[in-house]
């Protein structure tokens, strides 16, 4: 069953593994947020697509999901002793990455085929897109004025009160090539478990049109998010946070939606059909039940 999954970081990474566990290779593909892309350090640094491509190699730091497992700090703690930003923690092995995209691309190689190239590398035989070639910035107009994604997130950690989102570029972006293929030969689209505000609605922006059954997967369980603030920008946007919230945030794009058995009592108010189980990704096997649960739900849709 041929499945394109549009993930951001570590929730989408997360399910996207549990994807691959069960998936042959060849039918997955994965379309990656890249609003979270910043330039720092004279680097290009793509968070989203790094967590994504680092989980499904198995070389992802289990603590934070995101940068690398046996991670050493020398360069950013050295870059800091010089008076450098050293605010967004970058290791050592994560550096290299950064340091060959960058020199890569400024050389005129498409960030599609960097990724193509480093998944090669790193012995991932899926296919994982950014969801643009194009620059696309997501900007979080806040009361403390507009930020940057990643001044909010990790330099501000998302404080201040959000009021609204915007994706600089996404107007003349076009998805990366083999984005439209993979959709157009998909069983289905799975909408994993990321931030709906800004890791899902910057590809959903730049794909456009879906003409596939699509699943999500709720980010929100029992009003909370599992990692990041996504309940926190509902709650400040005047919007109770909850697994209905994220159901009609995605609206009539929805052809199913998988929520936590905690919140059970919503699916009567959800418009798609629903699968109510366990949500939750504490280990690699919780990660490939849930995949086995949503690619069953897609199978009865
Ligand atoms: N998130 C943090 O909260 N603090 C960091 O210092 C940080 C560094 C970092 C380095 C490389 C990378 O690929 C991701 C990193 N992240 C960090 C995560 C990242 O900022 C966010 O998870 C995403 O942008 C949101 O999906």
């Amino acid at each position: 069953m041929k499945i394109v999954a549009l993930a951001g970081g570590v929730g989408g990474a997360k399910l996207a593994h549990g994807l691959a566990q069960i998936l042959p290779p060849e039918d997955l593909t994965v379309i990656v947020n890249t609003g979270d892309d910043f330039e720092h350090l004279g680097m290009y640094i793509c968070p989203d697509l790094d967590t994504v491509c680092y989980t499904l190699a198995g070389l992802a730091n289990p603590e934070t999901g995101w940068g690398r497992v046996n991670e050493t700090w020398n360069t950013i703690a050295n870059i800091e002793k010089l008076g450098g930003p050293a605010w967004f923690r970058l290791g050592d092995q994560d550096i290299a990455t950064h340091l060959e995209r960058t020199r890569r691309m400024k050389e005129g190689q498409s960030l599609s085929q960097t990724t193509k190239d480093f998944c090669g590398a790193w012995g991932i035989k899926q296919t994982v897109l950014p969801m643009s070639d194009s620059p696309v910035r997501t900007i979080v107009d806040t009361d403390e004025g507009e930020l940057a994604f990643q001044e909010y997130f990790v330099h501000r950690h998302c404080e201040p009160r959000v009021k609204g989102f915007r994706f600089d570029g996404v107007q003349v972006a076009e998805s990366a090539i083999g984005a439209r293929e993979a959709i157009d030969s998909a069983q289905a689209i799975v909408i994993c478990p990321s931030n709906p505000w800004v890791s899902v609605d910057p590809i959903l922006r730049v794909i456009k049109k879906i003409n596939k059954p699509v699943v999500a997967v709720s980010p929100i369980i029992g009003g909370q998010t599992v990692k990041g603030p996504a309940a926190k920008m509902y709650s400040e946007l005047g919007i109770e946070p909850s697994a209905l919230a994220v159901a009609e945030h995605y609206g009539n794009l929805l052809n199913g939606f998988v929520l936590d058995n905690v919140d059970k009592n919503l699916s009567d108010k959800i418009e798609a059909r629903t699968l109510v189980t366990n949500t939750l990704m504490n280990n690699f096997s919780d990660r490939a039940r849930l995949a086995t649960d949503v690619l069953n739900f897609i199978r009865s849709l």
